[in-house]
C-alpha cells in the first residue's frame, strides 16, 4: 500500500526559551535557524531547523516552539508534561485529501478546515487518542502544491 504520507515534514519540540534552545541546537548539534516566525493563532513562536532535502522535493525540520500564550496547546501541555518532543508532523501533497481519507478511517481531525502552518505551509492535526498517544499534524507545503492552484 503506498501512502499519500511522503516525508517526515518536521518533529515539533515544546521549549520555555526558544532563543535559549536553539542556541542548544546549535552549538551541540551544528544544525541552523532556516525560518523564524510567530503564528499568533496557535500561540507559538518558533524556528525551523532544517535537517536535509526529501525525495517529494521537500524537506525535513525541527520546528522548536515557545508558547506566547498561557492559554495555548503547547503551554497546557507543557503544564503537564515540560518541555520536549509535541508531535510529529507528515508531509502530504494534498492536506485536504489526506484528511479526508484518514477521518474516513474513524481516526478525529482536529480542524474542519486546514489552517496555516510554517513558511505558508496548510496544515491539520489528527486526535492524539486516536493515534495510539501521538499527536500526527499533516501538512501541504507551500511548495507542494504543484498542480496549477495553491489550495490554501
Ligand atoms: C494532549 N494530549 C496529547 C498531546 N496533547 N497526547 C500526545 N501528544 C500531545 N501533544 C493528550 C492529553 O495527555 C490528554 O490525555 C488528551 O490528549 C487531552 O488533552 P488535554 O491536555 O485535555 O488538552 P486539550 O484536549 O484541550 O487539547 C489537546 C489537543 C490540543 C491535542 C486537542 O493540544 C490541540 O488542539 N492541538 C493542536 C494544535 C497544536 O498542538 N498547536 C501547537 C503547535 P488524557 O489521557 O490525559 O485524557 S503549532 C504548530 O505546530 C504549527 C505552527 C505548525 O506546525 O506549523
Amino acid at each position: 500500500m503506498s501512502s499519500p504520507l511522503t516525508r517526515i515534514d518536521h518533529i515539533g519540540i515544546a521549549c520555555h526559551d526558544l532563543d535559549a534552545t536553539v542556541d542548544f541546537y546549535r552549538s551541540t548539534y551544528g544544525f541552523e535557524v532556516f525560518h523564524t516566525e510567530t503564528n499568533d493563532e496557535q500561540g507559538v513562536r518558533e524556528a525551523m531547523l532544517k535537517i536535509n532535502d526529501t525525495g517529494d522535493g521537500g524537506a525535513s525540520y525541527l520546528q522548536i516552539l515557545e508558547p506566547i500564550r498561557e492559554d495555548s496547546a503547547i503551554a497546557k501541555w507543557m503544564a503537564k508534561n515540560g518541555e520536549g518532543v509535541h508531535h510529529i508532523a507528515f508531509g502530504t501533497a494534498d492536506v485536504v485529501t489526506t484528511t479526508d481519507a484518514i477521518v474516513g478511517k474513524g481516526i478525529r481531525s482536529l480542524y474542519e478546515q486546514p489552517r496555516r502552518g510554517s513558511m505558508g505551509s496548510t496544515i491539520n492535526f489528527l486526535h492524539p487518542k486516536d493515534a495510539h498517544g501521538v499527536l500526527v499534524e499533516l501538512v501541504q507545503a507551500a511548495d507542494d502544491a504543484h498542480d496549477g492552484h495553491d489550495g490554501h
